[in-house]
């Protein structure tokens, strides 16, 4: 028989708003399969879409029943991988997302807390990153768009599915790749071997550390 390890569950997004690439997805891909603290990392791509993003995620996190989900999303910008903190009740869209809606002021889920907290040891994952020299910093927003989205659905989902209230989850924004950079309309920028260091060392920490 074959017993399997307790699962990291990592997601990243497809491109949106006209770009080529995610890094997001880039990143999750080559985490996958990796054995990090005695966990095995399973990735997924979630669409850039309100509402199918939340239900895909929740479908994940039946099936894989993860100890620990971490979900990737790109913020043109950024210099540094964004250690997200809260999670709001809000869509507000500035752009559509790739299914062409652009909610405006709506909530995530209907009569939920205005916000959950990420539930992973963010100043912890935080310095275990940049002792290893990547650039990462603690983020108090997540915007309003398809990120804000499902990193409040994963931690609504954590909080209300019975079989997933062991599990903990957080949410984490990466910079441009150097060579989409420009046509974002930013000099700030990540190699995506960093962004994988990166994250790797997080989720060492983060399995290292209670919250
Ligand atoms: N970034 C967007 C959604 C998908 C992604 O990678 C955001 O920050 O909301």
């Amino acid at each position: 028989m074959v017993t399997a390890t307790p699962r990291i569950l990592v997601t990243g997004f497809d491109p949106f708003g006209g770009a080529a690439l995610n890094p997001s997805w880039l990143v999750a891909q080559a985490l996958h399969g990796r054995r990090i603290a005695g966990h095995t990392v399973q990735a997924a791509q979630l669409p850039t879409v309100f509402g199918l993003s939340a239900l895909r995620l929740g479908e994940l996190l039946q099936q894989h029943r993860p100890a620990l989900a971490l979900c990737l999303g790109l913020a043109a910008g950024r210099a540094a991988l964004s250690l997200e903190r809260v999670a709001i009740n809000v869509n507000d869209a500035r752009i559509p997302d790739n299914h062409g809606a652009q909610p405006v002021d709506g909530p995530v889920v209907n009569g939920g807390p205005a916000a959950y907290f990420s539930n992973l040891p963010v100043k912890a994952m935080l310095q275990a990153i940049r002792n290893e020299g990547v650039a990462a910093e603690l983020s108090n927003s997540a915007g309003t768009f398809v990120c804000n989205h499902v990193f409040y659905a994963l931690m609504h989902q954590l909080a209300v599915q019975p079989g997933l209230r062991a599990a903990r989850g957080g949410f984490v924004h990466l910079p441009c790749l150097p060579e989409q950079a420009s046509a974002a309309g930013t000099t700030h920028c990540m190699a995506l071997p960093d962004m994988v260091r990166g994250l790797q060392l997080g989720l060492r920490a983060a399995l290292a550390h209670t919250a």
